[in-house]
């Protein structure tokens, strides 16, 4: 049974993310199936996406599915890891993906939101940054994506505290473009889509292009990587990231050590 619901209209493709049973956990399945149809939009020219859940869902995504994450010593966010790769492929579709946001969004599931183009979200949305409630290290391009969307000291208050924000922090801080209520949020987001799918095709995503590799533009030296994955294995190498991961599992609060 698939997990997405999937449509084209007027060259604006839609992808629900469906898998409600798991509150949309970002699994390898799902994620192939939103990549494989990202490939079918760009085969059919479709000017630009909408990527959702299902209307009035109380969680639009829980995240990177913890199932799949890997024992310690692994990295549990490496370049090939499923997640990473649905980041890539919306910063890289060649046309904007809007992300409809209702309900939360966890973990990596704002990874993905953040990675889309335009957000709108309706008032109940909420945000929320978890690496630390699971005593996972975040990579290189997930803080990277945060910090192009987040000013500092917001970005380590989520990420440190792991805790929801409300839209209207959100839109405060221009994460998201706009909030709208559930009865008008659909309409908007078709709304703006219809725009651009009436401008300029190729414009837009040379456009795209050009902002995402000027927005990762960065001197990262041999050094400035190594520390960072230094740092990285020292807590996917932990007793605490075992813990993260059993608690889960165990549905219990973790008990961590710092270790
Ligand atoms: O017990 P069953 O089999 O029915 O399954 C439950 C949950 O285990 C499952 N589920 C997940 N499975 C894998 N990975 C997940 N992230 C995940 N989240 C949920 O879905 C079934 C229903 O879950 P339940 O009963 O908790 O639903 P709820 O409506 O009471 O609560 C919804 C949530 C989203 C508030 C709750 O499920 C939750 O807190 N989920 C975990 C959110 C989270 O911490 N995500 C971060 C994942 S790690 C990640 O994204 C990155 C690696 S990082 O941490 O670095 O950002």
């Amino acid at each position: 049974m698939s997990l997405i619901i999937t449509e084209t209209q007027d060259a604006i493709g839609t992808i629900v993310m469906n898998h409600t049973a798991k509150r949309n956990a970002l699994s390898e399945a799902l994620i192939n199936e939103v990549t494989v149809v990202l490939d079918a939009f760009h085969e059919q020219g479709i000017r630009a996406v909408v990527l959702r859940a299902p209307a009035g869902t109380k969680v639009w995504s829980a995240g990177h599915d913890v199932s799949e994450l890997p024992d310690k010593g692994r990295d549990p966010l490496g370049w090939a890891d499923p997640l990473r790769v649905l980041i890539r492929a919306i910063q890289e579709f060649p046309a904007p993906v809007l992300a409809l946001i209702e309900g939360g969004v966890w973990g990596g599931g704002c990874e993905v939101a953040m990675a889309c183009d335009i957000l709108v979200a309706t008032p109940e949305a909420t945000f929320a940054i978890t690496p630390a409630k699971l005593g996972v290290p975040y990579n290189l391009g997930g803080l990277l994506t945060l910090m192009n969307m987040i000013p500092l000291p917001i970005a380590k208050e989520m990420l440190f505290t792991a805790q929801p924000i409300p839209t209207s922090q959100a839109l405060n801080l221009g994460v998201i473009n706009y909030i709208k209520p559930a009865d008008a949020i659909d309409a908007f987001v078709y709304g703006l889509a219809a725009h651009i799918v009436a401008n300029s095709p190729l414009s837009i995503s040379v456009m795209k292009e050009q902002l995402r590799l000027l927005s990762s533009a960065r001197s990262i030296t041999p050094e400035l990587f190594e520390r960072m994955q230094g740092l990285r294995r020292v807590v996917y190498d932990s007793q605490d990231y075992e813990e993260g991961l059993t608690s889960f599992r165990e549905k219990r609060k973790p008990r961590f050590q710092g270790n």
